[in-house]
């Protein structure tokens, strides 16, 4: 596809911060393709036929990161098939598509290849708020959310690999000016009317 005719925004957040949630919001506000690397990963493990199924299945229920190359190929094939079916749609305004990437990138090798290999994001919207109030939210889904990494011990590896691996990308964005941080320690809805304003901004 054309690179140059594509917006991407970047979420990033812990575990549990609200990023699925505060997307699917978005979408509704302003007609954004959400792509969550996390979901995709899912989808691949189960899969029939992907020679991927166990990595990806170990690497979620450890908390650790997917080999770059996987993630960066289900969002750029996701991203072409989007953008195949959507021309004309609602994510595709004034001749370009627009994307939110939930969840990604969450280690530096894979914003360099995203930045290299597919486009630039114009910005990162950071979802902050503390360990305490996500492992609050993650424990209350995990009773019926079905996720492999909702349990305690998952989830404290999870938030290892963020501070340790995650962070540091959030910094690179940063010095690039190119975060909007937004605290989403209160409600939905709260948060909500903060993340819109952060993209009407973005979008105007
Ligand atoms: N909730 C949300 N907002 C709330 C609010 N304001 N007040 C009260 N409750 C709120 O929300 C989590 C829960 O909290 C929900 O029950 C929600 O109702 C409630 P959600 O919106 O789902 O939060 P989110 O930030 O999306 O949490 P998620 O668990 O999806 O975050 P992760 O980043 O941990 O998960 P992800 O799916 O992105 O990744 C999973 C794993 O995949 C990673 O650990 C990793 O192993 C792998 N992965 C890679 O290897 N590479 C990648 O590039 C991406 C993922
Ligand atoms: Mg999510």
């Amino acid at each position: 596809f054309d690179h140059t005719k594509v917006t991407v925004i970047f979420v990033l957040g812990g575990p549990g911060a609200g990023k699925g949630t505060q997307c699917s919001l978005l979408v509704q506000d302003f007609g954004f393709c959400h792509l969550s690397a996390g979901d995709l990963l899912r989808a691949e493990q189960h899969r029939e036929g992907s020679q991927f199924g166990t990595l990806i299945q170990n690497c979620i229920k450890e908390g650790t990161i997917v080999p770059m190359e996987v993630t960066v190929k289900l969002l750029e094939n996701a991203m072409a098939a989007a953008i195949k079916e959507e021309k004309g749609k609602d994510g595709w305004r004034d001749g370009r598509g627009r994307f939110l990437i939930d969840g990604f990138p969450r280690q530096m090798d894979q914003a360099i290849k995203f930045d290299e290999d597919v486009c630039l994001a114009s910005t990162v919207l950071f979802f902050s708020t503390t360990e305490e109030v996500m492992l609050g939210r993650l424990l209350e889904r995990g009773k019926t959310s079905g996720r492999e990494d909702d349990n305690v011990e998952s989830i404290k590896k999870r938030f290892n690999t963020y501070n340790q691996t995650t962070m540091p990308v959030i910094k690179h964005y940063e010095a690039l000016g190119k975060v909007v941080q937004i605290d989403s320690s209160e409600t939905v809805e709260q948060v909500h009317s903060h993340s819109k304003a952060a993209v009407q901004k973005i979008l105007d």
